[in-house]
């Protein structure tokens, strides 16, 4: 069977453009009852049976035999162990990656993750006080999407936040560990690591139990199951987002080298064959050009099966009536990646809005995102960028409101919350102002 990936043309000018649009567009989140039943059934056990559960699950998902939960912990030895074994030259790309990363979040926290105060003329204080949570948990895929890069992304934002425990858990079948997950946990600051995973995973870190502690909140792609879990136990702990499949908009002007998009797009449909790839464009012969670099690039990749599938079946090259409205396209889809490569990407970038992720300039591919550059690759999916934010410190930090009111200022708060709570008919809320009014006032009725 020849092997082709055709991406779906478009063009905004033809009647049936819009339908055709929001038919690539669409993307169901539909979740299996089968799944559900599975996980819910799961969670209630861990929560009754804790470490004898995990146990059991984690034998017959994983095939990994312990007799007990504290053998599924990795030792700080074995993360610095996997560190130290790295060939040098993969060690230091980690460690030059994380260390931008790491500066990256660190401005962050400077730019919006500091506690502030003031004071009203009667010396009356106002502020926030930011703290970091206590405890996290990570959840990192096994097998075939394990990725070293997000356990960066993960643990560096907590760990600059102030998050004093960091608990990792990944699933690891038949007990292969993956090295370059382990020393990428020692690098970003992991306090504790487990090799469990699954839904029984995510409901240790939530409950509890003997040997896994319980965390405040739960950050980390997975599966299926995973997700479903995360929903449930949302509430009894925090959870970071639930992922849809990735997502690149290439916002192209024509001027870079069309083998160059033609990667970028591939380099998102090689993660998942529901992954979306899609470019806008207003020239036709460009959009031509990148058709022309798919055909003779994908024969060589070795994912090139999911990327045919992921360009066919969800992928789209949509040819624009001009650059303005190719960034209004944009904004609509709201991707998780944009990228505008264009000769003048300032010209464009004040017209979108709606991204996780905006890459600015040829040189600007998403890979380097991915990795290195230093922002966070967890970014919102389908669409949720309309409404959400890239994983950042502030998803490991909570904000508590500071207030002191000096006697003089509870003279005019005084008067102002007992007038409003005589209204809504709360006398001791009116009382506890008034009593703190120099002289006290008689009480009033109720109106
Ligand atoms: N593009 C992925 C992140 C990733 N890429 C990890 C390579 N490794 C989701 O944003
Ligand atoms: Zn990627």
């Amino acid at each position: 069977m020849a092997l082709y990936a055709k991406p779906l043309q478009l063009n905004t000018a033809d009647a049936g453009f819009e339908a055709a649009f929001a038919a690539r567009l669409h993307w169901s989140a539909d979740t299996d009852a089968a799944i559900e039943q599975r996980v819910a059934d799961i969670l209630a056990d861990v929560q009754k049976r804790g470490d004898a559960a995990v146990l059991e699950y984690t034998q017959r998902f994983d095939g990994l035999q312990a007799t007990d939960v504290k053998a599924l912990e990795i030792t700080q030895t074995e993360l610095q162990a996997a560190l130290d074994s790295l060939p040098a030259a993969q060690r230091e790309a980690l460690q030059a990656a994380a260390s931008r990363v790491r500066r990256y979040h660190e401005a962050q926290k400077k730019a919006s993750g500091e506690s502030w105060s003031y004071r009203d003329e009667d010396g009356t204080l106002l502020g926030q006080k930011v703290t970091p949570l206590d405890r996290v948990g990570i959840y990192v895929p096994g097998g075939k999407a394990a990725y070293p890069s997000s356990v960066l992304m993960n643990a560096i934002p907590a760990h600059v936040a102030g998050v004093q425990d960091i608990i990792m858990v990944v699933p690891t079948p038949a007990g292969v560990r993956n090295p370059l997950v382990l020393a990428a946990a020692c690098v970003a600051g992991v306090s504790r690591a487990f090799t469990v995973g699954g839904a029984q995973a995510v409901a240790a870190l939530a409950y509890g139990t003997a040997t896994i502690p319980k965390v405040d909140k739960i950050t980390g792609p997975g599966n299926a199951y995973v997700a479903s879990a995360k929903k449930r136990v949302f509430g009894a702990v925090g959870i970071d987002m639930i992922a849809g499949p990735s997502e690149i908009l290439v916002l192209a002007d024509g001027t870079t080298p069309a083998e160059w998009v033609a990667m970028d797009l591939f380099s998102q449909a090689e993660h998942d064959e529901l992954a979306q790839s899609i470019l806008l464009c207003p020239d036709a012969a460009y959009i031509d050009a990148v058709q022309a670099a798919i055909d003779r690039l994908l024969p060589e990749m070795p994912r090139r099966e999911i990327i045919a599938k992921s360009l066919n079946d969800r992928g789209a090259l949509i040819l624009t009536r001009n650059m303005e409205e190719a960034c209004a396209i944009s904004n609509r889809i709201a991707p998780e990646h944009l990228e505008v490569s264009s000769r003048d990407p300032h010209r464009w970038e004040p017209l979108l809005r709606h991204a996780g992720a905006i890459f600015l300039g040829a040189f600007t591919s998403e890979s380097l995102g991915d990795y290195c550059a230093g922002p966070n690759h967890v970014l919102p999916t389908s669409g949720t960028a309309r409404f959400s934010s890239p994983l950042g410190v502030y998803d490991f930090q909570k904000r508590s409101s500071l207030i002191e009111v000096s006697e003089a200022g509870a003279q005019p708060l005084g008067r102002i919350a007992a007038e409003l709570a005589y209204g809504e008919g709360l006398q001791a809320h009116a009382r506890a102002a008034e009593l703190r009014l120099n002289p006290v006032p008689p009480m009033r009725d109720t109106q």
